[in-house]
């Protein structure tokens, strides 16, 4: 447990508290970070980070989808919201700040004005979205949805890899999808959230901080290729092999992911052959594809060219195909009112002028921009890499950053 007087508050904090964060009992992978909806890591972060908020002078609840909130009251009882946050889920194997860095920096935030004995004619809330990455069930941001109040067609039957169902995981918290509703934010004015880069402009350019212009949209398919399991002693010609379908589909999909605009990118993360055996010609493989672009109506072109890409080749090798879209998340603009005191902010607080930056990674923002404005923070992170245990972050860009949204805060109260 991390106290005061072991470190020094503020962004070395927030760093210290995701390494605290990034082993067990706050990750269910005995040798790394798998941190899953809903899981017991996430229990366990929960109250580490309920009796965080609570240090911090926040009032804390846990709301109808397993979000945690810390509330730091404003002058007045009914004061807006200016909301701060992220998610608290990992992918698996995943890095210790994607994500929870932007909620610790969050609780940071607060407890600097707690122990100023700072108010504003807003509150303050911190959130941490229990489900973003989806690495559990096959979901996407839930979390982050349900705060923004909008509708969801959620099939509580999914299962995770070990059959448990998310109605049966839901219900060990308490929770069920029909109360998803009850869980948005009321009187948000705008929303805030601090996040590593995930890709290395900044490591490259030498800067710690960045602004985002906007969120790429994105959208995920579930493709199954149905050929013919057969013996391995098969003829090569007698073959229905879904897995050569499959590898020729993967390097097509790469191919034309690599195409114009450079702010296209495409990707097969997940494959699975059925009942996969080295004397077995596999007869059924799944993937997935997830296709990101900024360029409004290239991810749309681009997903049909790769269902007719997939058409053609599935013909050729009498392969049967099923493509289902599993995910649609239209891309986001950050505001510029925000991203303008935020910039400020910046350069107040560390005298660095940030770049203006595209992010092919999806966040909560992108969400919570159906429900308010919102600005996002970029924090360098080395080589950009992230999704991967090699994820690192540096304590004096965690600090600047600290040190750049305690003055946002303290402009955007000027606005009011
Ligand atoms: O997929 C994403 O961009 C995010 O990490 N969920
Ligand atoms: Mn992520
Ligand atoms: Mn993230």
């Amino acid at each position: 447990m991390i106290q005061d007087m072991d470190f020094p508050t503020g962004g070395v904090r927030a760093k210290a508290r995701c390494d605290e964060l990034g082993v067990a009992p706050f990750s269910d992978q005995p040798d790394g970070l798998f941190r899953p909806y809903l899981g017991p890591a996430h229990k366990a972060t929960q109250e580490r980070l309920s009796q965080w908020m609570t240090e911090a002078g926040m009032r804390v609840e846990t709301d109808a989808v397993g979000n945690i909130i810390g509330h730091y009251a404003g002058t007045t009882p009914d004061a807006p919201v200016l909301l701060v946050g992220s998610h608290v889920d990992s992918v698996r194997d995943g890095g210790r700040y994607d994500g929870m860095l932007g909620v610790l920096l969050g609780i940071e935030l607060v407890s600097h004005f707690h122990r100023t004995g700072r108010r504003f004619a807003f509150a303050l809330e911190v959130i941490g979205f229990g489900d973003e990455e989806g690495s559990r069930f096959p979901t996407y941001m839930m979390g982050s949805r349900s705060a923004a109040g909008l509708t969801q067609q959620i099939d509580d039957n999914v299962t995770d890899p070990e059959g448990v169902t998310l109605r049966d995981a839901l219900a060990a918290w308490g929770l069920e999808t029909s109360r998803f509703m009850t869980a948005r934010r009321q009187n948000v004015l705008a929303y805030v959230e601090a996040h590593i880069e995930q890709a290395p402009y900044l490591d490259r350019a030498a800067l710690p901080l960045g602004l985002v212009r906007g969120i790429a949209s994105q959208c995920r398919y579930r493709v199954t290729l149905t050929g013919q399991a057969d013996h391995a002693g098969t003829a090569m010609h007698e073959r229905r092999d879904a897995l050569a379908a499959a590898a020729e589909a993967i390097t097509a999909i790469e191919k034309i992911g690599a195409q114009d605009p450079a702010d296209l990118v495409t990707t097969v993360g997940w494959v699975s052959v059925e009942n996969g055996a080295p004397n077995i010609v596999p007869g059924r493989v799944v993937l997935t594809i997830d296709i990101r672009a900024v360029t409004p109506g290239v991810r749309e072109d681009v997903a049909q060219q790769i269902g007719d890409t997939l058409q053609t080749l599935c013909i050729r090798r009498h392969i049967g195909l099923e493509i289902e879209r599993i995910q649609d998340l239209k891309g986001a603009l950050c505001d510029k009112r925000l991203n303008t005191l935020l910039k400020q902010a910046i350069e107040q607080s560390s005298g660095t002028t940030p770049p203006l930056l595209l992010s092919q990674a999806g966040h909560d923002a992108m969400i919570m921009a159906h429900l308010a404005p919102m600005t996002m923070l970029f924090i360098r992170c080395k080589d950009g890499i992230s999704h991967n245990p090699a994820e690192s972050v540096d304590d004096a860009d965690v600090e600047a950053a600290h040190q750049a949204m305690v003055t946002f805060v303290e402009r955007f109260g000027e606005t009011m």
